[in-house]
């Protein structure tokens, strides 16, 4: 996969890229990543990307000549010429990014992402644009770290770019529920003890208790997920023990 990230900014997104695993996807060569100063693509003495707005107002507004130049030199770079590119814009008023959309990105072969920044962007930079995403309700002073926050979820997905020790099978959101609690040594640190089911050896129970600790978790801190996802027989058993209802069909309890 190509990313280029347009940005007014550079190094607010560099360093975020040399570190861990995006450092490591790189060095693999699975996704190249490149920045591009907007400033760059501008021929005036004070490299001029924004200008006030048209009907007055508060603010800046980027202004459409920088980028539209910026994405014909990444066209015109590329050796597929008709290999079709998505253009995402980074703003408060796009689609609300989610694991889902990360799955899908992490399909494309190249991505270019627009950093608004200012009051805004001067609208006929859309023409060019695919997709506008957010990264949720509240408002950042640009779209840098957002840009790092959908690369950076999106790179991670890439076939490869994990190892086995790191597996997306485990994450939360990749089963639709909260992940469950996790321990390593020592077994008893300052009067906490480590759950002895994890100690057991029996890796029936402990995937047992795991599925039933994601499932509390997640209907503690996220019920609305549980609407979303195709919950097992054991699982809706699961829950039925969590909220200490009598397991339907069922004399005894289980013992713990
Ligand atoms: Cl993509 N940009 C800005 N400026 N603020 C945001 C955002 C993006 N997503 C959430 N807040």
């Amino acid at each position: 996969m190509r990313i280029d990230i347009l940005t007014l900014f550079p190094n607010m997104v560099k360093g975020p890229l040399k570190e861990s695993i995006l450092k490591r996807a790189q060095e693999k060569g699975l996704v190249k990543i490149n920045v591009l100063d907007i400033r760059s693509f501008t021929h005036d003495r004070h490299r001029t990307a924004d200008d006030a707005p048209y009907g007055g107002g508060a603010g800046m507004v980027l202004k459409p000549e920088p980028i539209f130049e910026a994405m014909e030199s990444i066209k015109s770079k590329i050796k597929n010429q008709k290999s079709k590119i998505k253009v995402i814009l980074m703003t408060p008023q796009g689609k609300r990014f989610d694991q889902g959309m990360a799955k899908g990105l992490a399909r494309e072969k190249h991505l270019v992402f627009i950093c608004g920044h200012y009051e805004g962007i001067d609208e006929r930079i859309k023409r060019m644009v695919t997709d506008e995403i957010s990264i949720g309700d509240y408002v950042l002073t640009g779209g840098e770290l957002a840009a790092l926050v959908v690369i950076d979820a999106l790179v991670r997905l890439i076939p490869g770019v994990l190892g086995k020790e790191e597996s997306i099978i485990c994450d939360s959101f990749y089963s639709g529920l909260l992940d469950y609690p996790h321990y390593t040594r020592p077994g008893k640190y300052r009067g906490m003890r480590v759950p002895k089911v994890l100690l057991s050896g029996d890796h029936k129970r402990i995937a047992r208790w795991r599925r039933k600790e994601a499932l509390r978790r997640t209907l503690e801190r996220r019920p609305d997920l549980l609407k979303e996802i195709k919950l097992s027989n054991e699982d809706k058993r699961l829950l039925r023990e969590i909220k200490g209802l009598r397991p339907r069909g069922v004399s005894d309890l289980e013992g713990e």
